[in-house]
């Protein structure tokens, strides 16, 4: 044990009229909802990245957070998995995720980084044999050293290329060898920050390439969890490729890859894509790409991708329907993507924010299921498309009429459509009764 967390006690469910702060009020994992346990639905993950890795800089400052294992040797990085535990411990989380840098410390050769992230990762092996945490997704960091500034798959040099290439493959078999059961790529640098260097078509040739290549591996060494691509319009590169959910499923079917990877959708950047995050969900179920979360919100002030813990139960509830309607995450989960501003300096700030974030879940999770289980809303957008039921409908849908005979069936039954209200606001206030 470290004396890191001290004093603070494990964080249980006490039931909404608790005034413990450090309490769940909402977040009961054992709970029934809609038949299955609230964690079932919900299946949060720690990122290792934003709590533990983070140091509290912007950029106009640096470091403000004190951390005793913020240092390069792998001693600092052993120090860091012990409070990384005791943290997953404290919160009874089920699941963390974690990029390789985060982790463990870069070394001067690839060999070197690859044997400091495998050395951490027995460590976990070791933790895990003691802990319930399981790994949601493992992911490799290819936007942080200098070496990627102009992208890692869709780097003008082959050699990059085949360094991104090298560093996934020991990720991926990390992953792989802790259970994990997803990995992720989001591509910070696979954009461009002018198109006056930079030749799209080629680049997105070479992305297929690279996916193509880490899902062939994937294969190869057994992994049976899903491959995700995070959608991400921009920031830190001007342009992102894995713009949105509609993006990458052009570019995945150009490529032949649809059935072979999902998405990673995040809150924050569905807002940064003009969409909203329930917009990205519906989307993605719809094009069979929904794979897993990315939970956060933005400050809708800044414009950026504020990473902040999600706090809005309205909107979390609409896109938990989406989730719920589509079936649910699967294997994915909800993974916080999200930190702690600079000035909360405390190891109980860590705490609050998870704590927060989960009850938000909570809450969404079981008023997106009084939506369902009441029915009213269901039976109005049923109604909606009622229409498509009928026999003629489905034979145009089938592609069973040609423009002719549909043209003559409008003709001979004098057909003259009346428009019906979208009830927009009346459907807004009736799910304003359950959120
Ligand atoms: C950054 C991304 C990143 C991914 C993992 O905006 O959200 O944190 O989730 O590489
Ligand atoms: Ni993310
Ligand atoms: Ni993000």
């Amino acid at each position: 044990m470290t004396d890191f967390f001290k004093g603070i006690k494990p964080v249980k469910f006490a039931g909404p009229k608790s005034r413990n702060p450090l309490a769940y009020r909402h977040y009961n994992k054992d709970e029934i909802v809609l038949g299955k346990r609230m964690e079932d639905h919900v299946r949060p993950a720690i990122a290792y990245w934003h709590t533990f890795a983070w140091e509290g800089g912007d950029p106009f400052g640096g470091r403000t957070f004190e951390r005793p294992w913020f240092g390069p040797s792998l001693d600092h990085a052993k120090l860091k998995a012990d409070v990384a535990f005791e943290l997953f411990d404290l919160l009874d989380a089920p699941f963390f995720c974690f990029h390789d840098r985060d982790i463990a410390p870069e070394g001067e050769t690839l060999a070197e980084s690859n044997r400091n992230v495998r050395a951490i990762a027995e460590v976990f092996q070791r933790k895990m044999e003691k802990s319930r945490t399981r790994l949601l997704w493992g992911t490799a960091n290819l936007f942080s050293h200098r070496r990627y500034m102009s992208g890692a798959a869709t780097n003008p040099d082959p050699d990059v290329f085949a360094y991104a290439a090298a560093q996934v493959k020991n990720v991926l078999e990390i992953t792989h060898e802790l259970g994990g059961d997803n990995y992720v790529l989001w591509g910070g640098r696979e954009g461009y920050e002018t198109l006056l260097n930079t030749r799209v078509g080629q680049e997105a040739d070479q992305m297929a390439r690279f996916i193509s290549l880490v899902i062939d591996h994937a294969r190869k060494i057994g992994f049976t969890g899903q491959i995700l691509i995070e959608p991400k319009p921009q920031e830190p590169s001007k342009h992102q490729y894995d713009f949105d959910v509609a993006t990458v499923h052009g570019f995945l079917k150009k490529y032949g890859l649809e059935q072979d990877v999902k998405c990673n959708i995040e809150v924050g950047h569905a807002f940064l894509a003009n969409h909203s995050f329930e917009h990205e969900l519906a989307l993605a179920a719809s094009l069979g790409l929904l794979g897993s979360v990315d939970a956060n919100r933005n400050d809708l002030q800044s414009g950026w991708d504020t990473d902040q813990f999600p706090n809005s139960v309205p909107e979390t509830a609409l896109a938990f329907y989406q989730i719920l309607k589509a079936g649910g995450l699967g294997k994915g989960g909800f993974n916080f993507d999200a930190k702690v501003r600079r000035q909360s300096i405390d190891p109980a700030d860590l705490l609050h924010g998870h704590v927060g974030g989960l009850d938000v879940l909570a809450r969404s999770l079981k008023a997106a299921a009084a939506i369902i289980e009441d029915g009213t809303y269901d039976k109005v957008i049923d109604a909606r498309y009622a229409g498509w039921e009928e026999k003629e409908a489905k034979a145009m849908l089938a592609g069973k009429r040609s423009l002719e005979q549909i043209a003559r069936r409008i003709e001979r039954e004098n057909l003259d459509p009346q428009p019906r209200s979208g009830q927009q606001e009346y459907l807004e206030n009736l799910i304003n009764r359950f959120v």
